[in-house]
């Protein structure tokens, strides 16, 4: 008989997610309703044991709405007699430990950021669990450094909120540490991408249990880890989240008409929605659309397709996709070298679209001429709160490109011409 444990990453009680369709409730898409399934499909599949691996909840601020919901689940598990064992993470540090002392069901393993082990059972099995609580948002102190376990006969599992290969002040583990460590696993929380976990030794991040914003795209949820004969024999991904994020680009090239792209995106949500597969459907799905390619539709058209929230498509369970974000990097039909030969501004755009498209010394010229007027306008304390430009070399050409074919495409529009 097996042991089964389903291991939860990064939850965040209490934080709403980064964009919702135009009608979305938080509370069905959010980090509550991703706990509430994973409590469920706990509860369906019989395990043993819940281990909640750090950031369970968002701030100090949201301890009552994550007492509720924790309260709710621990207390579900608890009565069907599973244990439910989590470590602190840098969000919550502080309020975890309190809420562990309300709801006395929830153990906190490693308080006071010191090593601690429970023991889990179940089936024939027997597992060691250990365990380290970060005890506020910020920790230099290296939880592995100079740490040695005592290994018993009973498999073990690390459960922990760290920044592998970090430097940075949130508890730093190395890979070489992790490895080292002499555990048959370990289940981290904290970076918000899940590692690929694989048996008979599982060792990464968890992921969070639900995209919290749109640049945490793909497939979320928590990890069935089986024991059996005294090893992990299997880790699935159970991928329940009830909101998901994707990326979706869509090349224009050869299409001619609004209506025929609009065709064109729904035909590629079609393609996902029958693709995606999971332990639960998602609620709703965030699309973020980059148009690509080469197109004579102007790019106010492609921009103006929909708007941010709303809902494009319903899939064929329910699932509401809606509009994250738009992007066009559509190059307009324009014939460079024809326009190149002009001797006028558009002209001379034209031979400098040419000169980045090329690899002589116009092109590091031009991109070195526009990295200097770009990093006096990023160093500007004026707008230190916006995020920093990227400006390296392929970045900026590319974003040169793109400013520089707008432009000669709406100089061209100005004429009348056609390309
Ligand atoms: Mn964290």
């Amino acid at each position: 008989m097996a042991l089964k444990l389903l291991a939860l990453g990064d939850i965040h009680l209490g934080r709403r997610p980064g964009s919702l369709p135009a009608d979305g409730d938080p509370r069905r898409l959010g980090p509550s309703e991703a706990w509430r399934r994973a409590v469920e499909a706990a509860l369906e599949a019989s395990v043993h044991a819940v281990v909640l691996a750090g950031d369970v909840v968002e701030r100090e601020d949201d301890f009552f709405e994550a007492y509720r919901a924790l309260a709710a689940g621990v207390e579900r598990l608890v009565g069907a007699g599973i244990a439910v064992v989590a470590v602190a993470g840098n969000h919550d540090g502080k309020v975890l430990p309190r809420l562990a002392d309300e709801i006395g069901a929830l153990r906190l393993l490693g308080r006071g950021e010191r090593w601690e082990s429970c023991l889990l059972e179940g089936g024939a099995e027997r597992v060691r669990l250990w365990g380290w609580s970060m005890a506020g948002p910020l920790c230099q102190t290296h939880p592995l450094e100079g740490v040695s376990f005592p290994l018993g006969e009973e498999l073990t599992l690390g459960l922990l909120h760290t920044d592998r290969d970090g430097s940075g002040p949130y508890a730093p583990t190395s890979t070489g540490e992790l490895e080292g460590s002499g555990l048959d696993g370990w289940l981290l929380g904290h970076i918000h991408r899940p590692d690929p976990l694989v048996p008979p030794r599982p060792m990464g991040y968890l992921g969070s249990l639900c995209g919290l914003d749109r640049s945490e795209t793909g497939p979320r949820g928590p990890w069935l880890v089986v024991v059996d004969g005294g090893r992990v024999t299997a880790v699935d991904h159970w991928v329940l989240a009830p909101l998901r994020w994707e990326r979706l680009e869509l090349d224009l090239t050869g299409l001619t008409e609004v209506g025929a792209l609009r065709e064109a995106l729904l035909g590629e949500l079609r393609r996902f929605d029958r693709s995606l597969a999971g332990f639960r459907l998602p609620e709703a799905v965030g699309v973020q659309v980059l148009f690509r390619g080469r197109s004579a539709l102007p790019s106010s058209a492609l921009a103006g397709l929909a708007e941010r929230g709303e809902i494009v498509h319903e899939g064929k369970a329910g699932t509401a996709y809606f509009v994250a974000s738009l992007d066009v990097a559509v190059e307009p039909l324009l014939d460079l070298r024809r326009w190149a030969g002009r001797v006028d501004p558009p002209g001379l755009l034209a031979r400098r679209l040419l000169a980045l498209d090329g690899e002589g010394p116009e092109r590091d010229r031009l991109v070195a001429v526009a990295r200097e007027v770009l990093e006096a306008v990023d160093g500007d304390e004026r707008w230190a709160r916006l995020e920093p430009l990227g400006l390296d070399g392929a970045g900026l050409r590319e974003e040169l490109r793109r400013q520089g074919l707008a432009l000669l495409e709406a100089l061209a529009a100005q004429e009348g011409e056609e390309g």
